[in-house]
């Protein structure tokens, strides 16, 4: 079971405005923002406005809107960055490499021949 929503998270509190994002795209329900530590050029984060920890405690009505921007962001950031693919990477919980505790989705364009950087 997931722990509780904590909303003393850096993401709640760029929903908030109480810290700056270089945002990209928002919408009633989503936002989207340049990740501050990019593992490849055009690494974009795209969360739900809703208080979510990650997507095992997450309301299944949050999810469609959500996706439906991650695709919007894929396509995008692939064209605005002339990339050859997109990598889309979710994680919940500790143990399997979330550090930051909103749910989000990192969206990074990939180049042929360019490996993620750690
Ligand atoms: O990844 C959390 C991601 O959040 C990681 O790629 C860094 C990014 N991050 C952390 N702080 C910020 C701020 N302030 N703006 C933008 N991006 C940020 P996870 O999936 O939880 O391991």
């Amino acid at each position: 079971m997931s722990a509780a929503y904590d909303e003393n998270n850096i993401f709640g509190k760029i929903l908030r405005g109480e810290i700056p994002a270089h945002k990209v795209y928002e919408d009633d329900d989503t936002l989207a923002f340049m990740d501050v530590m990019p593992q490849a050029e055009g690494h974009v984060l795209v969360v739900p406005k809703a208080a979510s920890r990650n997507i095992l405690d997450a309301d299944p009505a949050t999810l469609g809107p959500l996706i439906a921007v991650v695709q919007k962001v894929a396509i995008a950031a692939q064209d605005a960055f002339d990339a050859d693919g997109v990598t889309i990477m979710q994680f919940n919980e500790a143990p399997a490499g979330q550090s930051v505790f909103h749910l989000h989705f990192h969206v990074i364009p990939r180049r042929e021949g360019a490996p993620l950087r750690p």
